[in-house]
């Protein structure tokens, strides 16, 4: 008699996006004539840089011929990519070796499947609001209770990051053993200091604990003292595991392809330096074939001179879309953080409105469609969040229908 998995029961509603999709599209049924604008979900909308379009179409003509036809490659990814990957790093000024790459095909199933190595009896801190992945996937791997009043599963730790913080959490007062870290942050925008990493990596070193860091949206800092990977920071290759993606960067999005670093020197408290990278290999070897040879080498362009420099334009576009949404919003007297080294605006609801409120009033005023902060987590309720991925006319005008359709 097969059973399933009873964790699965404790997710509390279904995965946000798909259901804000749900909510729009129930909108649209209803308004048939309405031409909605996504600012929802954070999904990129130009095409791909023409270096990285040469690349893929060089690797699909390599495998029309006998000579270059290539089949399974490694699970960690290609050696090359794995090297260009390492480079890119080290041009950061951060300690990344090729061996501590595994590629992947996307930072979404990496941040979901590398909380499998670790004891399901760990002690899990996320900051909150959070990108929803960290706290669901521990909770379908049995690693908490059910949702309490608070809207908190029992058994995390919840690190509340607000306004008064500046959105960056304290350190855990307690003994925790896993931490998740995603700066520039979705769904805040803000961007970690030097300072406040070091924190974080000291209490982990103190601790014994592990730092999985999210650096998705790095190629959006613009300020050089901000930190860009967490190995920029002293200590962190023995207490921390880092996972970023080229989705948002390079427009990867559809195309999938990431990569999770496990440095050599990172430890558990009851493991030796160099026992988590091997689990790691053996997890990816067991579990998965490799990003597919096309992507890869898609990848591979994006990290050549030309690619960086064709994708880092696109980036600034995205940031220029940023800049006209917080200008809108600051015009109508909003609060608003972020969108200056990530591309997410966080706002202030106006007066105190709840988030999945303020969903509706955007969504029915100004047919404008953004992401409740309360999706997020408990500490996200009266923020919002809009994105800046989007064609500049479509992100026009929705700050112009924000300005003159919102009732106020
Ligand atoms: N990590 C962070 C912090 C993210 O915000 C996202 C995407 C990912 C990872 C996923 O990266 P991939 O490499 O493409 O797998 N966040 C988007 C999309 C939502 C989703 O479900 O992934 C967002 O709107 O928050």
């Amino acid at each position: 008699m097969a059973r399933i998995n009873p964790a699965y029961r404790r997710l509390t509603a279904g995965y946000l996006f798909p259901e804000i999709a749900r909510r729009t599209r129930e909108f649209q049924a209803e308004t048939p004539g309405a031409n909605i604008l996504r600012l929802g979900i954070g999904d990129t909308t130009e095409p791909l840089a023409p270096e990285i379009i040469s690349g893929l179409h060089g690797a699909v003509d390599r495998l029309a011929s006998r000579e270059t036809y290539s089949g399974y490659g490694d699970s960690e990814g290609q050696a090359a990519l794995r090297e260009a990957i390492a480079a890119h790093y080290r041009a950061l000024g951060a300690d990344v070796r090729a061996a501590d790459v595994f590629v992947s095909d996307g930072a979404k199933s990496d941040s979901a499947n590398i909380q499998s190595i670790f004891a399901t009896d760990n002690t899990v801190a996320v900051q909150d609001p959070a990108y929803p992945v960290y706290v669901d996937s521990n909770v379908i791997a049995g690693r908490t209770g059910l949702k309490n009043d608070r809207g908190q599963y029992e058994g995390l730790v919840y690190m509340p990051c607000t306004a008064e913080n500046g959105f960056f959490p304290e350190l855990p007062t307690e003994k925790v053993d896993i931490i998740y870290i995603c700066s520039p942050n979705n769904p805040t925008g803000t961007v970690a200091t030097r300072e406040q990493l070091q924190g974080f990596v000291d209490y982990a070193r103190r601790h014994k604990a592990v730092i999985l860091f999210d650096s998705a949206y790095a190629d959006f800092i613009s300020d050089p003292s901000l930190p860009r990977s967490i190995y920029e920071i002293e200590g962190a290759r023995e207490c921390a595991i880092e996972i970023n993606s080229f989705s948002k960067s390079a427009g990867f999005t559809g195309v999938r392809l990431g990569w999770t670093l496990v440095p050599a020197e990172l430890r558990a408290e009851d493991g030796e330096p160099g026992e988590l990278q091997k689990m790691w290999t053996r997890r990816q070897n067991t579990f998965f074939n490799g990003p597919s040879n096309i992507v890869q080498a898609g990848g591979l362009a994006a990290l050549s001179a030309t690619g960086r420099a064709q994708t880092l334009e696109i980036v600034k576009y995205y940031m220029e879309n940023a800049r006209l949404i917080l200008d809108c919003l600051q015009s109508l007297g909003l609060t608003t953080y972020g969108g200056t080294n990530a591309p997410y605006v966080w706002m202030k609801t106006p007066d105190g409105m709840g988030s999945w409120d303020f969903f509706d009033k955007l969504l029915h005023e100004c047919h404008v469609v953004g992401t409740p902060g309360a999706g997020f987590g408990p500490s996200g309720e009266g923020y919002f969040r809009l994105s800046a991925f989007g064609h500049r006319e479509n992100i026009v005008a929705a700050t112009e229908r924000i300005r003159d359709q919102l009732v106020r």
